[in-house]
């Protein structure tokens, strides 16, 4: 392949609900252009993006891949990101590489709810924009409602550059209202798309869109609008040039017509973001994490790089998959990875298209390659030039909101299955691992319950263990809520030497949050000094285990204040021993209660589902805070019990068409109603009685 300048590069993010049609438009694009020689086919299991197994069988994408063409002296990369929900991370670090969001959506159902999900986080970068409207070869296609969609819900600087000639079955043109003439595709999937005139019934039409498009474009330059508003005609150079000024601004969002499954008007599509897209020169300049400080996206500045993605192929080793912002990443060189403070030895690079590797001897600024066998970088990671400390801004992945426990389904695998999570986890950032020690279990957290089912497919391939995926226990704890004082006394006289241990304690509730104390009030020596100590450790040995349901136990406050002792019996094991005796005494006749987590959950939802979120929320036990509008969504603040959210999100998917969506975090420990409770510890007791 030729080398192509920063000038010349052109990155397109490809996000949309889930099967909008973002793969197959990316295999259109990889094949109008020659990059494969055949169109791949998702339903085929032929795509070249979608090659993952897990993907193949579900039919579904489930992790980013890499393409790119060279197309009318371009070079245009393209990342193909997932549509369900469960793998918005992917998305979102796909956006914060790329320099231009490709909005696909599907022409019957129109703006969707992962359309809206993946535009806020477009907005939210401030990303120049293009959307295809998609499937126009379907029969209930509606490319003016769809168009009308995108315009009200997203983006009113969306404007459309192609028109769909005959829409639905027969579907097999479009207009361009640039040129203003028409093109017509074979049905061979070629792409190649045959100039004519615009057939004299869809001249009205057209005429229209063109006055539409002129209006909007003319916007982006005061002298243009005076132009129009004079009765000028705009050249086609001055529309051309505002059009690039519009979309590289983010003012305008060119639309067009296409049927990515039958290649249709996809290579006007990618005329205009070879001509109008951003590169990423346009972009502007690339900001570090640090403010203030800042890079030229061009290739003789030095190096920063963003590692966005890594991937491990059983017996191929990783694979980092890197953004190059500034300088150019070369083969055989030594750079930093600041957040590591290490080197890092860069050794074979490589364009990326799908499965394939195209090696290369270096990857200029502004374009994507990946690099193997990084020793020190992860996912998230910022490289640049050796000695350097320069940070690129973090992705924002987002916070798991779902978790499971996992259990060895083979005794004695516990340790593959730890290590498989952990390099799943190295790949994934939505995705952790959390040794729970308190109810010892092992706990994933993600997006969703098929992004953690992928997680235990992956352990079965790749590493070849099987887990099974179980509800996990609740980290309840233990407390009182009056004060007791109680006699424990270890007393035993077996032949030779005894034991002999005598302490009164006194427990006494303490704050939430204000964790455990103990203090010695005995005087006079009835309970030796040197003692104490022992009788503290039977205290604390005894938080541990508490004597409800065997929760730690938190928030007390344990006084030794009265005891005796034995001359030649006493010993530490026999106080510790009394202390303990004393301690689960004294805790059941202190009032003791079960404490439950509560997270804060914040649920974002459109306006009509509001009432239903609430009410189920209540449902759970929860106590909302407020509500808040954000744009056209509801925001509710709650505080439910952690019990209680088991699976919420997947219900919440259901409840609200999939529209909603919700973050949760720690929030405080309360006490558990009493219902509640005694179910908790009757099956506590349950379990201890059959184990
Ligand atoms: N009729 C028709 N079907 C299409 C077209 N584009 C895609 N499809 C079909 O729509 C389904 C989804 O296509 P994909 O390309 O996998 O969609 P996607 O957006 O990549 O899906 P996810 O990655 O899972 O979000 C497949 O069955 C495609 O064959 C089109 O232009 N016309
Ligand atoms: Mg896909």
């Amino acid at each position: 392949m030729k080398e192509y300048g920063t000038e010349a590069l052109r990155n397109l993010a490809l996000v949309g609900h889930g099967d909008s049609g973002k793969t197959s438009l990316a295999e259109a694009i990889l094949f109008s252009a020659k990059a494969t020689n055949r169109l791949g086919k998702v339903d085929e299991g032929t795509s070249h993006l979608d090659f993952d197994e897990e993907e193949k069988k579900r039919r579904i994408t489930i992790r980013t891949s890499l393409g790119f063409v060279e197309w009318k002296k371009c070079k245009i990369n393209i990342l193909d990101t997932p549509g369900y929900a469960d793998f918005l991370g992917e998305v979102v670090a796909a956006l914060h590489v790329t320099d231009a969001a490709v909005v696909l959506v599907d022409s019957q159902s129109g703006v969707e709810v992962g359309t809206e999900r993946v535009w806020r986080f477009a907005k939210e970068r401030s990303l120049p924009a293009f959307f295809c409207i998609n499937k126009l070869d379907r029969e209930h296609s509606n490319f003016t409602k769809a168009y009308d969609m995108i315009r009200e819900r997203l983006a009113a600087g969306a404007v459309a550059v192609t028109l769909p000639l005959e829409e639905g079955e027969g579907f097999n043109g479009v207009i361009d209202v640039l040129r203003m003439r028409a093109f017509r595709y074979a049905d061979n999937g070629s792409g190649n798309g045959t100039e004519e005139d615009i057939p004299a019934e869809h001249m009205d039409r057209a005429q229209a869109a063109r006055e539409k498009l002129i209006e909007q474009v003319a916007e982006t330059d005061d002298s243009l609008v005076e132009k129009y508003l004079e009765g000028g005609e705009l050249t086609g150079e001055e529309i051309s040039a505002a059009l690039r000024t519009g979309v590289v601004k983010g003012s305008l969002q060119p639309v067009f017509a296409v049927a990515s499954g039958a290649n249709i008007g996809v290579d006007l599509f990618l005329d205009c973001v070879a001509e109008s897209g951003p590169s990423p020169i346009d972009r502007g300049d690339v900001a570090g994490a640090e403010e203030g400080v800042s890079r030229k996206p061009l290739s003789s500045e030095p190096l920063s790089a963003l590692a966005f993605k890594t991937i491990s192929e059983a017996h191929m080793g990783d694979l980092t998959f890197l953004r190059v912002f500034s300088g150019e990443l070369k083969s055989g060189s030594d750079v930093a990875n600041p957040k590591k403070g290490r080197g890092e030895r860069i050794g074979q690079l490589y364009f990326i298209l799908g499965r394939e590797r195209n090696e290369t001897g270096s990857i200029p600024a502004g374009d994507f390659g990946a690099a193997v066998k990084l020793k020190e970088t992860k996912t998230g990671h910022t490289l640049c030039e050796s000695g350097g400390s320069f940070l690129l801004r973090d992705i924002a992945f987002p916070k798991p909101v779902i978790r499971t426990a996992v259990v060895a389904k083979n005794k004695g695998e516990e340790d593959k299955i730890g290590n498989g999570l952990s390099r799943l986890q190295e790949e994934d950032p939505t995705f952790q691992v959390v040794h729970d020690l308190e109810v010892h279990q092992t706990l994933l957290h993600g997006l969703g319950e098929m992004h953690l089912e992928i997680v235990r497919q992956r352990l079965k391939e790749r590493f070849g263990v099987e887990v099974e995926l179980v509800k996990p226990k609740i980290p309840y704890k233990e407390t009182i809520r009056r004060t007791a004082q109680v006699q424990g006394k270890y007393k035993k006289q077996t032949g030779g030497r005894g034991q002999y241990g005598d302490v009164w304690l006194r427990l006494e509730p303490r704050g939430r949050g204000e964790g455990f104390e103990f203090a010695s009030e005995v005087v006079g020596g009835v309970v030796p000094t040197k003692f104490i100590p022992a009788v503290e450790k039977g205290v604390v040995a005894s938080l541990e285990d508490g004597v409800l349901a065997g929760c730690k136990v938190v928030d007390v406050k344990a006084v030794v204040y009265d005891g005796s002792y034995h001359a030649v019996d006493s010993s530490e094991n026999a106080f510790k021993v009394a202390a303990s005796m004393a301690f689960r005494k004294a805790f059941l006749e202190a009032d003791p209660v079960l404490l439950e987590p509560i997270m804060e959950v914040k649920v974002t939802v459109p306006e009509e589902f509001l009432g239903d979120v609430m009410g189920d929320v209540s449902s759970r036990r929860g106590r909302i805070l407020g509500t808040e509008s954000e744009g056209p969504f509801q925001v509710v603040r709650a505080l439910v019990p952690l019990a209680e959210l088991y699976k919420y999100s997947t219900h919440l998917r259901s409840l609200t068409q999939g529209r909603g969506l919700y973050e949760r975090e720690f929030s405080n420990y309360e006490e558990v109603p009493r219902d509640t409770a005694e179910k908790v510890i009757a099956e506590h007791q349950a379990a201890k009685e059959e184990s």
